[in-house]
């Protein structure tokens, strides 16, 4: 084995365990001594803003399953010297590192109240901050309301709306702790749905540039959808295991649905996404092999003639309230998901677990699986494109696990290609109007490293590195596809403005590690160039 053969496999098993982390962590045995000791010293020293049950005050919940992210010594790390720009100081000074140990190993150790997250618990965070009816009609600002980006700065937990057509920020404020994944628009893009991997959802204004509502859903949340009729947004959850209904219009709960198997078992959530020609959630699960549509509204048009939409066969009662709507529907597979994404007209969902050995086509319409594919090196959820390669529709996606990236033919699912690339990398983005696609190097020697591929010729054509020895990472269009952005993941980062045909870089604005960027029109417009 060579020493970057070792490198890249070394790396995969740490993304690896990345991606289990939390499992990762429940296996290892905590010894019972530090647990107690790092008991007594979370009282004195944390509870305050954390809270005596670990489950968030001020601070974040610092339970096993949210602090999964904060690998090795990271954890212990953070409670030495602090988060920057934020209210959690250093206790290097106050406790040794012994002290620190037991704390972390408190931290690790499962609570000795089982959290509970219900109805009452989301209700009781409910927080209204502007009445929507108070709203103004028109931006407050000059310049296009549906090419503005949010990016989502991970270093100081702030987010910055960033103004697409003059590049540059409009206003900054401070998050949820940990923000993850996709910003969710309004169907008119006019508000951006934010979920916190607490719990927390914040519903922020775009036009008065201020936050609107917020309610935390629970105590490890996955990511929100909101259905293309503008009406709802779901959160899926891992802790509890459950998905939460809210009003898009001021985030009031609606509706808590359990994530519980025929044999009463539950699940933690992998993700949920609107399906809009379909007028349904779909969900997937990480401890059942079950898929879950539950639809919102009546599908745009039949779906085929003979399908039987449970919007229209079912009639469900939560909380009081019976109609049509989230009426659900299973479908079971062979293996669990936990990453997937849909073809563009949502017939299609194709998905991978993180243990198996290849991925799964599975037909939403007949509600089975109906091909595999050859994804072996699982992907991360949103890490994919679809485009037009010839005369056919194809999928391109990294794998986590190698330097590759795989390019399928979405009508008989078979590999068109396989480049390979300078390590495994986390996203691809691209635009209609533009030739190229983007993907980022995000493992390994050369993580400061982006492939430039031409969409036609499925060659690399140009490797960037902007930043050398910083991992550049995630890239998003904005609306014409004239510009494309992209990430020096750093506390002292940046996000890049590149021209999307010359490839030259424009400008560079500095943030604090913008993890994400999600541009408005690319998102409710189901942009095949970008994650949904
Ligand atoms: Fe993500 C999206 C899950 C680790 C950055 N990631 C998502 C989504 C899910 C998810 C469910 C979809 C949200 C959406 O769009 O609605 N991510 C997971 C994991 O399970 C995993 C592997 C382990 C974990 O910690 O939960 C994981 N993700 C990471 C990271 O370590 C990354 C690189 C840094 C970080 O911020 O935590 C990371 N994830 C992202 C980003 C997106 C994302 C930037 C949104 C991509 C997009 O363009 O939509």
């Amino acid at each position: 084995m060579n020493s970057l053969t070792k490198f890249v496999l070394l790396t995969a098993v740490g993304i690896a365990g990345a991606v289990a982390s939390h499992m990762v962590q429940a296996q290892e045995p905590i010894p019972a001594g530090e647990v107690k000791e790092g008991a007594a010293l979370y009282a004195t020293h944390c509870a305050a803003c954390h809270n005596g049950d670990r489950f968030g005050g001020i601070g974040p919940a610092l339970l096993p399953e949210s602090i999964a992210k904060l690998r090795g010594e990271a954890l212990t790390t953070v409670i030495a010297k602090g988060r920057p720009a934020s209210q959690m100081p250093a206790f290097a000074g106050e406790l040794n590192e012994e002290q620190i140990g037991q704390l972390s190993a408190y931290l690790r150790s499962e609570p000795a109240v089982q959290p509970v997250w219900g109805e009452d618990e989301i209700k009781a965070t409910y927080t209204l901050l502007v009445d929507p009816m108070s709203l103004p009609n028109k931006p407050v600002f000059a310049g296009d309301p549906l090419n503005l980006f949010t990016v989502v700065e991970a270093g100081d937990h702030h987010v910055t709306i960033l103004d697409g057509d003059k590049m540059e920020p409009l206003t900054r404020f401070e998050s949820r702790f940990a923000l993850h994944g996709g910003a969710k628009y309004s169907p008119d893009g006019r508000f951006v749905y934010l979920a916190s991997r607490d719990g927390w959802v914040t519903l922020y204004d775009l036009y008065s540039l201020q936050k609107v509502a917020e309610v935390r859903v629970g105590l490890n949340t996955r990511n929100v959808a909101v259905s293309d009729d503008g009406r709802y947004v779901m959160a899926g959850n891992m802790l509890p295991h459950s998905l939460v209904v809210m009003d898009a219009k001021d985030l009031k709960p609606l509706r808590i649905i359990p994530v519980t198997g025929d044999d009463g078992a539950s699940s933690r959530v992998s993700a949920v996404y609107t399906a809009p020609p379909r007028g349904s959630f779909i969900v997937a699960l990480k401890d059942m092999p079950e898929v879950w549509e539950i639809p919102y509204s009546k599908p745009k048009k039949p779906i085929y003639p003979g399908f039987v939409h449970n919007y229209e066969a079912g009639m469900v009662e939560a909380l009081g309230v019976q109609d049509r709507a989230f009426a659900l529907r299973r479908i079971r597979l062979e293996d669990h998901l936990d990453d997937f994404f849909f073809d563009q007209d949502y017939r299609h969902l194709i998905g991978a677990s993180r243990d198996g050995q290849s991925g799964q086509v599975v037909n939403l319409n007949v509600g089975r699986k109906i091909a595999d594919v050859a994804l072996d090196g699982m992907p991360h959820l949103g890490s994919g494109i679809t485009f037009d390669w010839q005369d056919r529709s194809v999928l391109a996606t990294p794998h986590l696990m190698e330097g590759k990236i795989s390019v399928i033919d979405m009508q008989d699912w078979s590999t068109i290609k396989v480049l390979e690339t300078m390590g495994p990398g986390f996203f691809m983005r691209s635009h209609e109007n533009s030739p190229y696609a983007w993907a980022d190097v995000f493992f390994g020697p050369n993580r400061d490293v982006v492939h430039i591929i031409d969409k036609s010729t499925l060659e690399i054509v140009k490797t960037l590195k902007p930043e050398p020895g910083k991992v550049a990472a995630h890239v998003e269009f904005d609306r014409s596809g004239r510009y494309a952005l992209l990430s020096i993941w750093d506390d002292e980062g940046a996000v890049i403005v590149y021209d999307a045909k010359t490839l030259e870089e424009i400008k560079r604005l500095p943030m604090s590690k913008p993890v994400g960027k999600y541009n408005v029109y690319n998102k409710i417009t189901y942009s095949a160039g970008t994650s949904h």
